[in-house]
């Protein structure tokens, strides 16, 4: 870890540079693979999931015997706290929903927006390390909620040949009825391109390595849309002498856990502080089973002494985080001063933990800046929304001229015409 006390705001965007993500040498394998699979279907499928997942599969579908299975594997504790994470996020999605509004801008002039699901999406769930099942509700309850006709999820087989149960019972808690044994680029491909055992989607969600990352890129080039750029995840915890060093350690640990990529920051208001945070970090991390991951990406993490709020602002809204901590007297004020983050943790008690598994927030949030321009994911990403108007004879008497001068002005006399012809005819 790197520390710097009250650094002058020039050396900001050298202090707070993300590692390069650059997924462009991996292009053209990427782009190899989907091609074949974009030729040859299913038979490329179980070529490259025998050659990077190691093993065989007849079929890619889960069975209804495996789901069964799964079911039976999942202990009760887990099931009942996946349940109440599930009720959660469910509560907190449904309430997204907004109502059809219409407006009259004109006498006889309406328009009005609705809300449509996005008919067909595919969920990818990674499985490596850490099968993310909570990454399971995250994705599929909304979908669920906003209306996709069609909800389809992979996520790879083991050696075993089978996907992990927590993943399975998460899927089927959810809802989620179609669920196929695939990983990596060759789940992208077929949710992309459709085989003769997995539908064609419209939209791909879910997180990846750097090879899913520059596959769900490719197909987002001209077949699917993809719910957001990806990069490592990121947490920036801002704590003041308000704050326990011991839930800033832990805070700042469950991130570092997450891989050896994960990226960690630290605003203190005092040396002193970063002191008993990095002693608390210390103790911690000793006993934690991924301390491997943790200590490589707390390598690079960067802990930042600031004095001044207002600086502190500006720092955050800099960086953009991911994830934002805000363990200060003052959380209000300064949440009200956020412009940039993914997500917001307010006060003490308000672990990211608690994003990531069960207040009901969603967990799949824009990383590596793009919190500058891009929303987590939420109801709206399942959904688009399609414009009506209707237009009553009175209402196209008043606002028909402006379209005539307008169409004329730009030298577009069909335009023109589409109302001339019209309101000759009132
Ligand atoms: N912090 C991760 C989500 C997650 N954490 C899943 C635990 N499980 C990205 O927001
Ligand atoms: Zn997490």
């Amino acid at each position: 870890m790197k520390t710097f006390i009250d650094p002058d705001k020039n050396s900001w965007q050298q202090i707070l540079q993300r590692p390069l993500m650059d997924v462009s040498g991996l292009r053209d394998t990427v782009r190899e693979v989907l091609n074949d699979i974009r030729q040859n279907g299913d038979s490329s499928l179980k070529k490259y999931t025998e050659k990077f997942d190691g093993v065989r599969l007849d079929n890619f579908i889960v069975s209804d015997e495996e789901w069964a299975a799964a079911e039976k594997e999942v202990a009760p504790d887990l099931k009942k706290a996946i349940e109440l994470a599930s009720a959660n996020i469910e509560k907190f999605h449904a309430a997204q929903k907004t109502e059809i509004r219409k407006v009259e801008t004109t006498p006889g002039v309406t328009c009005w927006l609705k809300a449509v699901a996005v008919e067909k999406v595919g969920l990818y769930i990674p499985g490596g390390t850490a099968p993310l099942f909570s990454t399971v509700l995250m994705l599929a309850i909304p979908a669920r909620i906003a209306g996709c006709k069609e909800i389809v999820l992979c996520s790879p087989p083991g050696k075993n040949g089978k996907i992990n149960p927590a993943i399975l019972f998460a899927a089927k808690h959810a809802g989620v009825k179609k669920v196929f044994k695939l990983g990596g680029v060759q789940a992208i491909g077929a949710m992309a391109y459709g085989t003769e055992s997995v539908p064609k989607v419209n939209k791909i969600f879910g997180p990846g390595n750097q090879y899913v990352t520059a596959a769900k890129q490719l197909v987002s080039m001209s077949d699917v849309a993809i719910d957001m750029p990806a990069g490592p995840s990121e947490v920036m915890v801002v704590a003041d002498e308000s704050a326990d060093p011991a839930f800033v350690a832990s805070d700042l640990l469950s991130q570092a856990e997450h891989g050896v990529d994960s990226q960690v920051v630290l605003v203190a208001n005092s040396e002193e502080l970063i002191g008993e945070i990095k002693a608390e970090i210390d103790a911690q991390l000793k006993r934690l089973p991924r301390q491997e991951f943790a200590k490589k990406s707390l390598n690079n993490s960067v802990f930042v002494v600031l004095e001044n709020e207002e600086e502190t602002a500006d720092f955050i809204n800099q960086y953009a985080p991911e994830h934002l901590i805000l363990a200060t007297k003052n959380y209000n004020k300064l949440a009200d001063e956020v412009v940039n983050a993914g997500s917001v943790f307010l006060g003490n008690f308000t672990p990211e933990s608690a994003g990531d598994y069960a207040s009901g927030t969603n967990h799949t949030l824009p990383t590596n800046g793009w919190a500058r321009t891009y929303s987590g994911v939420n109801l709206d990403s399942f959904i688009k929304k399609i414009t009506f108007q209707e237009i009553t004879g009175e209402g196209l008497k008043s606002i028909g001229p402006a379209i005539e001068t307008m169409a004329h002005a730009e030298q577009l006399d069909a335009h023109k015409n589409a109302v001339t012809i019209r309101l000759k005819d009132l």
